[in-house]
């Protein structure tokens, strides 16, 4: 330990310890705009936005505090004339060489620009000079980047390289002619982008933001003639209430119900009830491969972003990820073609609205082969705005329940959402149909948690079933790269491009390197999932009905048809 004094209060803090770091441990906070503790403690801590300076007895120049280390006896004041001015120039430079349209940002009201600004009380520009202009990338479907307002923080450079190991986004050119940016320049549609969200999640203002569809959303459901009806995902419960104030870790999935009821939607349903069709698909995927000596291991595919990934990058391996759609797309081809017919309404009337923790899922819902299951994604974050843009007093709200039957859910497609949840569940299934036993304790702790990699080995009657986990990319390379290389002898791999899984999607309220905070949101969907009546998939009435009347069973043929894809180069 090493004895420091800041700003007049001495403590103790662990060699090695950043400076930025020791003030919070004694709760002096030292704003930052490029600072950033990224997931699987991965520190970003660049010093390269200046914003951190302080004052260190002794030396000449101000220090940046998130990259000085703390040293015995050091005397460090945040607060001199000297730091506070010294900060205060370089937030009224970088907003000399930004756009002053803040009202109309993605961002507003979530830019860490603005917010520091607000909190400095800067009231005029005072420097003024050449503006950016850098072409905006409106290429995807998922994200857009408007580099006019990046500040060079270089969060996005880190999430994407070191968490994501995709590498998409670097600095290019020098000095005033900076930019971050895919390869020679390309949109981000042509490069390797996976559409994780990831860069998305960590900017601090609005040069990378989502696509926003709220437009296209109320203008369907102010179509006379169109039946709208949406699903909401998993995680999306366990984080909205985070963007009406409440702390996180608290499901509001009775109150997201009533609000999208009250926006107007025709039939608000579930993509839990997807979730489960799922699993009934890919439990009999897999069992099939185990029993008839197909390809083994077989990893799960109801990840976009991961979808993207392996397509770019593992192109020899495309005959291991199970040929499931996702949920997401599941459930569009069930309303389309099942509920459709059994309500008389024609698809062609209806529009299928998704609400999703992930901007990957955006992307997912235009790709060419199945574009006709969900027209419009939209996030957590989108969904967040428009419950305020439509007058609703969320907390007013009573707890409402979806609508039959595309709602009905069990507490296995909950835990979806969580990193690991996909593997529960599969496995909630996969037990009771090859034994042909009830499964007394259905929560498989031993595969819980946040860890990057996980791995486990469920004894399934006299077989042995050896499970892998991986959420965030970098960590799935891992994993690829052992069965790439015959080192592997998995059964299931579960993978999520997201760190912590879609709680920590691309399109959740923003964290801002908080990452207790996915431990809440994780506990939320285990606590749903314990207060549900019926907790294995292949349970669900509803589920079951729909094999009797439509499907048939699972890997039927129309189910391959509606529920199964496949991949491309
Ligand atoms: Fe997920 Fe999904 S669990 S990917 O994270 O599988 O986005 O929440 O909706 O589709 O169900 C996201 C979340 C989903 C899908 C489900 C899966
Ligand atoms: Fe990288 Fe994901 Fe951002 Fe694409 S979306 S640039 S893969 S972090």
């Amino acid at each position: 330990l090493v004895t420091v004094t800041i700003n007049d209060k001495k403590l103790q803090v662990e060699e090695g310890t950043s400076i930025l770091e020791a003030a919070k441990s004694a709760n002096i906070y030292i704003p930052t705009l490029c600072h950033m503790n990224l997931h699987g403690g991965v520190e970003h801590n660049p010093g390269s936005c200046r914003v951190c300076v302080v004052e260190i007895e002794g030396r000449k120049n101000l220090a940046p505090s998130c990259n000085t280390m703390v040293a015995e006896g050091m005397v460090i004041n945040t607060n001199s004339i000297r730091a506070i001015t010294s900060r205060r120039t370089v937030v009224e430079l970088l907003l000399s060489d930004h756009p002053q349209d803040c009202l109309l940002c993605e961002k507003n009201m979530h830019c860490e620009l603005q917010a520091l600004a607000a909190d400095m009380g800067i009231r005029e520009m005072k420097y003024k000079g050449e503006m950016s202009t850098f072409p905006k990338d409106f290429s995807s479907a998922s994200i857009e980047r408007n580099l006019d307002k990046c500040i060079l923080c270089r969060r996005c450079v880190t999430a994407c390289g070191k968490i994501q190991t995709v590498s998409v986004l670097s600095a290019v050119n020098r000095g005033f002619h900076t930019i971050i940016s895919p390869a020679f320049g390309l949109p981000m549609v042509d490069t390797n982008c996976t559409f994780c969200g990831q860069c998305v999640s960590v900017c601090p203002t609005g040069a990378l933001t989502q696509v926003n569809n709220t437009t296209k959303v109320w203008e369907a459901l102010n179509h006379k003639d169109k039946f709208v009806i949406v699903q909401t995902a998993p995680a999306v419960r366990a984080a909205l209430g985070e963007c009406f104030g409440d702390t996180s870790g608290k499901a509001v999935t009775g109150k997201m119900v009533a609000a999208l009821r009250a926006m107007g939607f025709d039939k608000v349903f579930d993509t839990d009830f997807a979730a489960d069709l799922t699993i009934m698909e890919e439990a009999a995927e897999l069992i099939d491969r185990m029993n008839n000596g197909g390809r083994l291991p077989m990893l799960t595919s109801c990840c976009p972003a991961w979808i993207n990934y392996f397509e770019h990058e593992f192109k020899d391996m495309l005959d291991v990820p199970s040929s499931c759609k996702s949920p997401q797309q599941m459930f569009g081809a069930i309303a389309k073609n099942y509920y459709a017919k059994k309500m008389n309404l024609n698809p062609e009337n209806m529009v299928v609205v998704s609400v999703m923790p992930c901007l990957a899922k955006k992307y997912e819902a235009s790709r060419e082969e199945m574009k006709n299951d969900v027209d419009i994604v939209i996030s957590t974050r989108e969904l967040a705005k428009m419950i305020k843009e439509a007058g609703i007093s969320f907390h007013s709200l009573p707890n409402e329940e979806f609508d039959s039957f595309l709602g009905e859910s069990t507490g296995a497609s909950v835990l979806f959402g969580v990193t690991g949840g996909v593997m529960e569940a599969a496995l909630r299934t996969a037990y009771e149909w090859i034994t042909g036993e009830g499964l007394e304790n259905v929560e498989f702790s031993m595969i819980r948690g946040l860890d990057g990699i996980r791995e486990a080995t469920v004894q399934i009657k006299d077989r042995e079933v050896k499970a892998a986990i991986a959420n965030g990319l970098g960590n799935a390379r891992i994993l690829l790269n052992k069965i790439r290389n015959g080192e592997a002898d998995y059964q299931i791999i579960e993978i999520m491009a997201c760190p912590g899984g879609c709680i920590n999607g691309g399109g959740q309220p923003y964290l801002r390197g908080d990452y207790e905070v996915l431990k809440r949101r994780a506990g939320a969907l285990y606590e749903e999932d314990q207060n549900k009546p019926i907790r294995k998939s292949h349970e669900n009435p509803a589920i079951i009905k729909l094999y009797e009347e439509f499907l048939d069973k699972p890997n039927s043929e129309i189910a391959h048809h509606l529920l199964h894809t496949q991949y491309f180069y």
